[in-house]
């Protein structure tokens, strides 16, 4: 094994002026009185510092997103495309070192973050061309008569994303609002801000104009807070927690009614039917919800077993499960090391832990896993959980760890029932090898996407991403995404009917 040359990253990131961790607002650093104090999660070792945002930084960042709007807008798709190929060069020649503060901001694998930054570099390539497709329609009515569409920009987007694939949310909100023609002002996670950072000084050096991109770290209630109430943002795009979706409406409501983008949590239900191939189902769904160690919103959290085959299908789930607690990601800066991480932080860890000691004092049936793994980092043994009822928070509620409900179903409609029995709906499938089953599944469950004989996080790319109910509004990812971030101006034309 090699080591991703940690050493020398180490320096790289204490020693202020190597790695950035200033507030990035009209193409200069910013210092702050505040400060963000990051902890390694694998180790609890202290990481470093970075400077968070304070009101006045939000304001700032916004009037320069302001001011530099008509020009970057007036570049139209041709004009901005060369930035967003530089930047896609720029994130490719700098994969080791996004890997290395993933692996010491999240305690993630190398190749979770190769796997991570090749889509956010594929992703602004596409931005770069895809804008030019962003027409309007247009129809020849009665003679003198032409009705069409413009789609403009909004102007000032803000962007609030998670910590969980920090990389990935920042290229979707900032690449499809850029590439439309907006300015942006981006808030990272205060538990994951550092490739962000990275990303900011990537765009620099691409050459963005000052003030097109902001990027700044800080806290929700502070920074985020500022920039879902500031008047100037015409349009919020928000990854986060459905708690956090509901306040940002809120403070919008009471503002300016900016429109939102918004990619809340899940709690994916999977049906398992007894035709189907048990043990490849058992396989994909041990792997969906340790994915991340649980933390994804398209994780499949809650297991659906028609009851004649759950013994056999848990024979399989269990022993799948419980390789994944034998191979565990304990230093993750060893580059092609691949395993269980830990949660990201110490609150997250203690979430998790609080559910799942929950779950223990209710659960009628033997739990398997959901200690801790080791006494130094945040690792928790992935979780199962059987025969919970309904209403138990451990099934309603979006946990963000390696914890799984498995339940059984009786007949076709009551696993519909049940799947669709929480307020959440992102993701969900089914196994099956009945089509017209699976077709039902796909017309009843309620979700914004879907596998059939697949499961997350096996995406379907150029798609949309995003989720029905409680699960948010409006959709992310390529082409949807763009769309997303213009307005769309209807307007009628009278020209005269009479040739000169
Ligand atoms: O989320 P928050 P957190 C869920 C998951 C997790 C829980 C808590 O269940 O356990 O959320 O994680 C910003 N005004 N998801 O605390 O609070 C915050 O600074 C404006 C699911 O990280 O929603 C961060 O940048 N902004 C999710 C972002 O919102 C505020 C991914 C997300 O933080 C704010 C992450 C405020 N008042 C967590 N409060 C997914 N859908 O994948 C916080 N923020």
């Amino acid at each position: 094994t090699t080591h991703l040359s940690i050493g020398e990253k180490e320096k790289w990131v204490q020693a202020p002026g190597n790695i950035e961790t200033r507030l990035y607002i009209n193409g200069e650093w910013f210092e702050s009185p505040d400060q963000i104090h990051l902890v390694r999660p694998f180790d609890e070792q202290p990481l470093c510092s970075v400077h968070s945002a304070t009101v006045g930084h939000i304001d700032a960042a916004v009037s320069a997103a302001l001011l530099s709007f008509p020009a970057w807008r007036d570049l139209g798709p041709l004009g901005r495309k060369p930035f967003f190929r530089r930047l896609s060069a720029l994130i490719r020649e700098h994969v080791s070192e996004f890997a290395a503060l993933n692996a010491l901001n999240l305690g993630r694998s190398s190749e979770i973050s190769k796997w991570e930054l090749q889509h956010s570099a594929d992703m602004y390539e596409y931005y770069a061309e895809a804008a030019i497709d962003i027409v309007g329609e247009t129809r020849v009515g009665v003679d003198g008569r032409l009705d069409f569409e413009l789609r403009q920009p909004y102007g000032v987007v803000g962007a609030i994303i998670p910590w969980n694939v920090p990389t990935l949310m920042f290229t979707m909100k900032t690449g499809a609002a850029l590439a439309a023609g907006n300015t942006v002002v981006l808030k990272s996670s205060e538990k994951a801000p550092l490739t962000s950072l990275l990303m900011a000084s990537l765009m620099h050096k691409a050459g963005f104009p000052a003030g097109v991109v902001n990027v700044l770290s800080g806290l929700g209630p502070v920074a985020g807070a500022r920039l879902a109430e500031h008047p100037d943002v015409r349009k919020l795009s928000f990854t986060g927690s459905t708690a956090t979706g509901r306040l940002l409406q809120k403070v919008s409501a009471e503002t300016n009614l900016k429109k939102f983008q918004l990619e809340l949590g899940g709690k994916s239900p999977c049906i398992v039917f007894a035709d189907a191939d048990l043990k490849k189902a058992a396989e994909l769904l041990a792997n969906s919800f340790t994915f991340l160690s649980g933390q994804a919103c398209i994780a499949s959290t809650r297991v659906l077993v028609e009851e004649s085959v759950m013994e056999e299908f848990m024979g399989h789930f269990r022993t799948f499960v419980g390789a994944k607690e034998m191979n565990v990601l304990t230093d993750p800066t060893v580059d092609g090391a691949d395993g269980l991480s830990p949660l990201v932080d110490e609150i997250q860890f203690k979430k998790v832990l609080a559910y799942i000691e929950e779950g223990k004092r209710t659960s009628t049936t033997p739990v398997i896993g959901g200690h801790r793994i080791g006494t130094k980092g945040y690792f928790v043994a992935p979780c199962i959980f059987e025969n919970l009822p309904q209403s138990s928070r451990l099934i309603q509620e979006e946990i963000f760890g390696p914890v799984v409900c498995v339940n059984t179903f009786k007949t076709e409609q009551e696993a519909l029932t049940l799947a669709n029995d929480t307020q959440y709906g992102l993701y969900a499938s089914a196994f099956s090898k009945d089509v017209g089953r699976l077709m039902r599944c796909a017309k009843g469950l309620d979700a914004g996407m879907l596998g059939l004989n697949i499961t997350s996080p096996d995406l379907v790319p150029g798609f949309a991403f995003g989720g029905y109910k409680s699960s948010g509004s409006g959709r992310d990812g390529y082409k949807h995404g763009l769309l997303t971030m213009v307005e769309q101006k209807t307007v009628g034309l009278n020209y005269g009917s009479q040739a000169h």
